[in-house]
């Protein structure tokens, strides 16, 4: 049986919700042979690596899909690339700022994602959800994590899969914001099924 670690992040900058947990909740174990452990994570660069790495050491997961929320984004965005860079002006949830500061010093510029991106977008076409490969995961926590995770997994040579998937606002976040994208949760926690779907049946 192999498990799947998917996670999802807090609410932050004055949200009540994180799409990305009230999805990553409703997601289910899509095949017989796959068990799901889902974990939440803070929005705080101090913190957030080490709770997934913790995860990983216990659960031993062969694949890590890590989630966020994507304000202003229309699709759901699997991402490519992590960089190792923090610059962002938001304060994260401890009211931390990191402005252009390595993640990891004398660290790799980049990793890929280790999963099939565009084998996951076009099966999200294909079951008509708006998704795209995305080649930025910005430069906030939601980067910070996917890039120590990624890191995490080349050092340690640990044979794990890892990904992050950012997904759009929900309807109720953008009421008293006209022209900003949302999607409903129902479709991004069909979307992310989608890709779980695609891991579970490849492992
Ligand atoms: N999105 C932020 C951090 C937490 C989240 O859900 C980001 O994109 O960096």
């Amino acid at each position: 049986m192999m498990t799947l670690l998917i996670t999802g992040f807090e609410p932050f900058g004055g949200e009540e919700v994180n799409p990305s947990w009230e999805a990553v909740q409703r997601v289910r174990s899509g095949a017989m042979n796959a068990r799901i452990e889902r974990l939440l994570v803070p929005t705080t660069y101090e913190g957030s690596i080490e709770t997934v790495t913790e995860a990983v050491v216990r659960l031993h997961p062969a694949v890590v899909l890590m989630v966020g929320q994507a304000g202003g984004r229309a699709e759901l965005s699997v991402e490519r690339l992590a960089v190792n860079r923090d610059d962002a002006l938001a304060p994260d949830n401890a009211s931390v700022v990191h402005e252009d500061l390595p993640i990891v010093d004398e660290g790799p510029v980049a990793y890929f994602a280790s999963l099939p991106v565009r084998e996951i977008v076009t099966r999200l076409h294909a079951e008509g959800l708006p998704a795209a490969v995305s080649n930025t995961a910005g430069l906030f926590v939601c980067n910070h994590l996917f890039y120590g995770v990624l890191h995490y997994i080349a050092t340690h040579c640990v044979a794990i899969r890892a990904g992050f998937i950012h997904v759009p606002f929900l309807p109720k976040q953008v009421t008293e914001r006209p022209g900003t994208p949302s999607m409903s949760l129902e479709d991004i926690v069909a979307g992310l099924q989608i890709a779980v779907d695609v891991l579970a049946g490849q492992t």
